[in-house]
């Protein structure tokens, strides 16, 4: 019987909870799970252990966010030094000065004049921050008018309301009535008769782009706000950006005063084998959402980029004013500074982000292999990203995916579904022998799942 929380935890590393009840998952068939739970216990490098012993290989960096691999020692070690030193500060006209420094570090890799950070606790705290600042940049530059926001189809921006009225998921919307009442949204771009079997990136689809000019038209430019999208999108099946087409919506958003807002809390810290995708498509947003592998995911934390004219427009009225109303208990938390910069190191010491860029070849060929494997309608790959898009079931979306991802984490891989597709994006530390085996594992789900 543990006496002490942390011998709880060891208790619990090899034993399941007596009683599940009490928690309601988030984003889960809760009652499906409990009937059948799946229990990760512990993580080192590229692999997770489940609570019954067996080894799982972590083909998702957890959910697209341990980019540097689990248990990093130089994270730890920074975690645990400032949980000693000083566990919180207030975060209201007080500081401490790892945050400074971190926005520094932070910013310094952000491309072009995106030279001002503001922290968040995740990345839907980070989507409605973006929001708001837009919203508050307009009034400061004399245009209040400007409060309508687009977003755009099968985008993912987080739970906020601000995040799922932009986002365009119809499920996360439909329980939850009250949207943000000015908001439009673009078409997605994936197209299965144009795009299917595309390597990195379709060359089909940048006009769709343009469809920003139809809003424009109806609406007047000097009503809508910004444009959000996420440069790649991920959670909803992995949709790469033609090519072209982030250039002709910054081109559009310039024209027309409209700020130009790339949601980068996955396709940040490497994902795409440069630090951001504003970085590899060379298209400088005037605002930038980031978490996940802000800290390698070890504290929760995440953070919005400013061009340097957004700051500069809120440094407006008397300096004893508050230039933005809006913050949060947690922004900068010092335990997740120590995590952020510890994650900033490692990422530069390790050069990551060109591994990633060095492996993306293989991974595309690796994920390319499966073109022949049966009910295999699209596969499609960007930097260490996949997606394998499956032929659904009739009548009964989602299971066949489901059914695959199952019976990958019983041989040992952790892979995510979204739909009928697979995503996959491991750590930036996978080996080309990590390669060869995930796609072995999911080559022989592929088989077995009718
Ligand atoms: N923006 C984007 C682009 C995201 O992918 C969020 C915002 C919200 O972040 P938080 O930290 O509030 O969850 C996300 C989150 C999946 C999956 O399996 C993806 C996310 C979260 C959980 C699961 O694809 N993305």
């Amino acid at each position: 019987m543990a006496t002490t929380t942390a011998e709880l935890v060891d208790d619990l590393a090899v034993k399941t909870p007596n009683n599940l009840d009490a928690l309601l998952m988030p984003f889960t068939a809760n009652r499906q799970f409990k009937e059948n739970p799946r229990l990760l216990v512990s993580a080192e490098g590229m692999h997770y252990r489940s609570v019954d012993g067996r080894e799982i290989l972590d083909g998702t960096a957890g959910l697209w966010c341990v980019n540097a691999g689990h248990g990093r020692r130089e994270i730890v070690e920074a975690v645990q030094h400032q949980a000693a030193r000083m566990d919180y500060s207030p975060s209201f006209q007080m500081a401490h000065p790892l945050q400074f420094e971190l926005a520094a570090r932070l910013t310094a890799i952000l491309p072009g004049d995106l030279d001002h950070a503001f922290f968040t606790n995740s990345g839907s705290e980070s989507v409605d921050t973006a929001l708001k600042i837009a919203l508050a940049y307009h009034q400061a530059n004399g245009e209040p008018g400007r409060t309508r926001f687009v977003g755009r189809e099968r985008g993912y921006h987080g739970v906020g309301f601000g995040g799922i009225s932009v986002g365009g998921t119809g499920n996360n919307r439909k329980q939850f009535r009250n949207q943000l009442p000015e908001v439009d949204h673009l078409p997605h771009t994936h197209s299965l008769e144009h795009n299917a079997f595309s390597r990195g990136q379709p060359e089909w689809g940048a006009h769709l782009a343009d469809s920003l000019n139809s809003l424009i038209q109806l609406h007047g430019a000097e009503s809508i706000a910004a444009v959000i999208v996420e440069p790649m999108a991920a959670s909803t099946g992995v949709l790469i950006p033609p090519m072209g087409y982030l250039r002709r919506l910054r081109d559009l958003c310039d024209e027309h005063g409209i700020l130009l807002i790339f949601d980068e809390v996955i396709t940040g810290f490497g994902r795409l084998g440069a630090s951001f995708a504003c970085e590899l498509f060379d298209v400088v947003p005037d605002l930038v959402t980031m978490a996940k592998g802000l800290t390698n995911a070890a504290v929760p934390m995440g953070a919005v980029g400013l061009r340097k004219k957004i700051h500069d427009t809120l440094m407006h009225g008397p300096e004893y004013m508050i230039e933005l109303f809006h913050g949060y208990t947690y922004s900068g938390h010092p335990l997740a500074c120590a995590a952020g910069l510890a994650a900033l190191d490692v990422y530069r010491h390790d050069e990551l982000f060109d591994r990633a860029a060095e492996l993306a070849p293989y991974w595309e060929d690796a994920v390319h292999s499966l073109r022949d494997k049966r009910n295999v309608i699209d596969l499609r790959n960007l930097g260490m990203v996949a997606g394998i898009e499956l032929e659904p079931r009739p009548g009964k979306p989602t299971t066949r995916a489901y059914d695959a991802f199952v019976r990958c984490f019983e041989e040992g891989l952790l892979v995510r579904t979204t739909g009928d597709i697979i995503a996959l994006s491991p750590p930036l530390i996978v080996e080309r022998s990590h390669i060869d085996r995930m796609f072995g594992i999911i080559g022989e789900s592929l088989d077995q799942v009718a």
